[in-house]
């Protein structure tokens, strides 16, 4: 049994080595088929091109390692299968340092790496906005989103334009439960926290219309707290502003709602 061993390891290290070619073939064949039907949303952001790319380097360092597990495991199985009852003890198992090393340093240098891609990704994601960025104040309430713009003398609106190919900076705020502001094609999601304001920038890089999703179960009409976001060009983005009705008193403080007195829900609990 123990001179089998080597061979063992040779034949699951060829099928390891057969089954990750062909996975990663798989994957980035079928990647772009997937992205291209709708699987996955639509890239219409620098940072959702950005997190795209991270998740690719991921998956493709992750599929040898899947491969590796399973192959070896099934195998073992395959090969070592004892059919009927073992009728004496199965070899002692010794170590192998040269095997231990090289598998620790390999998951050294996997999870250096990942770390190293992951934290610059990050570090793009939360670069300091660019002194030109357009501010765009994002409030949530049960249940919509409020938008207004500081820049162009505080116009304000519940639809969200956004001018392609210039820097959007998102200053997320909530006045009464906390939501969460995401637009899964343009990559942000971010909470909106009641006496908090969180921030997060992008550049939009495709002409069209998304939907604003609410992320936080914030009440009985979360699921419809969806709201348009166009893209346009900038002449189509400054003729659309400067026509908005300023927001007199953009809503800043946070008031916590008295628990004797919650809010009131149409059509729910009516107690008068
Ligand atoms: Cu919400």
């Amino acid at each position: 049994m123990n001179s089998s061993r080597p061979n063992a390891i040779r034949t699951a290290s060829i099928g390891w080595v057969i089954f990750t070619v062909i996975g990663e073939v798989i994957y980035l064949l079928l990647a772009p088929i997937l992205a291209a039907n709708g699987a996955i949303p639509v890239v219409a952001s620098q940072r959702l091109a950005d997190a795209y790319t991270i998740m690719y380097i991921f998956t493709i360092a992750a599929i040898p390692v899947f491969t590796l597990v399973v192959t070896f495991v099934g195998y073992a199985i395959y090969a070592f299968w004892n059919k009927g009852r073992p009728t004496e003890d199965g070899p002692a198992i010794t170590g192998n340092a040269r095997l231990q090393l090289t598998w620790i340093l390999i998951s050294i240098a996997l999870a250096g790496f990942l770390y190293v891609v992951g934290f610059q990704g990050l570090a793009a994601i939360q670069a300091s906005p660019q002194s030109n960025a357009i501010v765009v104040n994002v409030t949530g309430e049960q249940w919509l989103w409020n938008y207004s713009y500081p820049g162009y003398k505080n116009a304000g609106s519940t639809t969200l334009m956004l001018p392609i190919n210039h820097q959007i900076l998102f200053r997320i705020h909530s006045i009464d439960v906390q939501h969460s502001f995401w637009i899964p094609e343009l990559g942000v999601k971010e909470d909106a926290v009641p006496g908090e304001i969180n921030q997060a920038t992008i550049t939009p890089t495709r002409l069209g219309t998304y939907q604003v999703r609410c992320m936080e179960l914030c009440g009985i009409y979360h699921a419809y707290m969806n709201t348009p976001v166009e893209v346009v060009s900038m002449s189509d983005f400054l003729s659309w502003v400067q026509a908005q009705p300023p927001v007199v008193a953009p809503p800043s403080a946070y008031v916590l709602p008295s628990l004797s007195a919650p809010v009131a829900l149409v059509g729910v609990g009516k107690s008068s």
